[in-house]
């Protein structure tokens, strides 16, 4: 590595909480579906920042909404109107089907926002006795990074030395609707679930799954609370990944590409009782529903649907996908995948999957490790056949090479 990009490094080091090991690269400028380091070297880009760029980098269209927004007026708080908040609700309730909308920053203030209003919902409207809602929830489950969200975590990296925790919470299998069943109790107030579990993997529940927790969290009066935030926005290759199961959410979490990956944008959409139960200083937010959000979220909103992302997602992500489990490498203990959400999972005798993801760096493609032996795939929903194909020959070289 050049002196520079080493001296960007130590820097880092020197004054920034290590709470990231990121891959010795130190990018500079991003286009589409490419990424550059300050050598100049090129990245097909297959993490998305975590799925929030899925319209690719810098799309010209957003980036002109945003400065157009930016030299008019950024931040008023909700202290006053603003002349973008009521087209964004308008918006992303036309193009998501919802009723009511809470506009947010992170996906972590989107979750807690969730648990918030479902549990005022449970004591207003459901009559759970004050203090005693239950919300379940499932083990490898990644919601977030704040205190709330992590005491119900079943990862110890999230969870170690950061207690106490707030209680209220019950921790069941994903993928087994029967444990759901035997979890409900008069107190549950929600079940809150990753339609596909993201961090733990690109987990993907069998076939059903979600029918039967739609009839369960129905029949129970149990609010159905989906986290779209990684999964949404047509990284399945459908809007959200719900329709896949042909179901719909009660409370439905939307955060990362809501913005395109230029701002931090994140909603709770919900049918009128969840959301109906907030009142005039009972929850709020300095920056949620703040005009430069809004121009943002509805510019990257619009180009998904415009430019035809959510469906080239599905084509290229069932390319990907037949691509992948087309190679053959002792490596490859599993290939998964649902549009451009797509992981490889390697047998830990493969040595761990940093290795491959700091290898096919060496090929020109930037991919993350998770739990030490999966390789996630998800680039910008843009990507073209040819990219497809072009990444899926260094994958496949990668994959099969010999690192003993
Ligand atoms: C990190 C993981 C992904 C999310 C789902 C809520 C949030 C996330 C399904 C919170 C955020 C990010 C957080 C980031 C890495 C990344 C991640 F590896 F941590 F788990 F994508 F899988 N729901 N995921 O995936 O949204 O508050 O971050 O805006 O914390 O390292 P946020």
């Amino acid at each position: 590595m050049s002196s520079s990009v080493l001296d960007f490094i130590a820097t880092e080091a020197r004054f920034g909480a290590h709470n990231y090991e990121p891959i010795g690269v130190v990018l500079s400028r991003g286009e589409g579906v490419s990424v550059w380091d300050t050598e100049g070297n090129r990245y097909l880009d297959c993490l998305s920042a975590y799925s929030a760029v899925s319209q690719g980098h810098c799309h010209p269209k957003i980036l002109a909404a945003l400065v157009e927004q930016a030299h008019r007026l950024t931040l008023t708080s909700r202290a006053f109107h603003n002349d973008q908040l009521a087209l964004f609700y308008e918006e992303i309730a036309a193009l998501t089907g919802s009723h009511k909308v809470l506009p947010m920053n992170s996906g972590a203030e989107a979750v807690e926002s969730a648990i918030k209003s479902v549990r005022k919902w449970g004591y207003e409207v459901k009559g759970v006795p004050d203090g005693q809602a239950e919300i379940i929830v499932c083990a490898n489950n990644f919601h977030g990074r704040t205190l709330g969200i992590v005491s119900f975590s079943t990862d110890p990296e999230t969870r170690t030395h950061f207690g106490p925790f707030a209680p209220g919470f019950r921790i069941i299998p994903f993928g087994d609707a029967a444990a759901l069943e035997d979890a409900i109790t008069p107190n549950t107030v929600a079940f809150l679930v990753e339609p596909i579990q993201g961090e733990a993997g690109v987990v993907i529940p069998p076939a059903g799954y979600f029918t039967k927790v739609r009839q369960l969290c129905t029949a129970n009066n149990v609010m159905l609370v989906l986290d779209e935030i990684q999964t949404g926005l047509g990284r399945t290759g459908k809007l959200l990944a719900e329709q896949h199961e042909g179901i719909e959410a009660d409370v439905t979490l939307l955060g990362k590409a809501l913005s395109g990956g230029f701002y931090p944008v994140s909603a709770v959409l919900s049918n009128n009782d969840v959301l109906g139960t907030l009142r005039p200083g009972q929850h709020g937010s300095t920056f949620g529903g703040n005009p430069l959000a809004c121009a943002v979220a509805r510019a990257a909103m619009r180009v998904l649907v415009e430019e035809g992302m959510i469906e080239n997602a599905a084509r290229q992500g069932a390319r990907f996908l037949e691509g992948l489990k087309g190679i053959r490498a002792n490596t490859i203990r599993e290939v998964r995948g649902r549009g451009l959400m797509l992981a490889v999972e390697l047998h830990p005798e493969a040595g761990g999957a940093r290795r491959y993801c700091e290898a096919l760096q060496g090929k020109g493609i930037l991919a993350k490790d998770t739990h030490e032996y999966t390789i996630r795939i998800a680039p910008p929903l843009v990507i073209t056949s040819d990219q497809v194909d072009w990444a899926l020959e260094r994958l496949a070289t990668t994959l099969t090479q010999d690192f003993s």
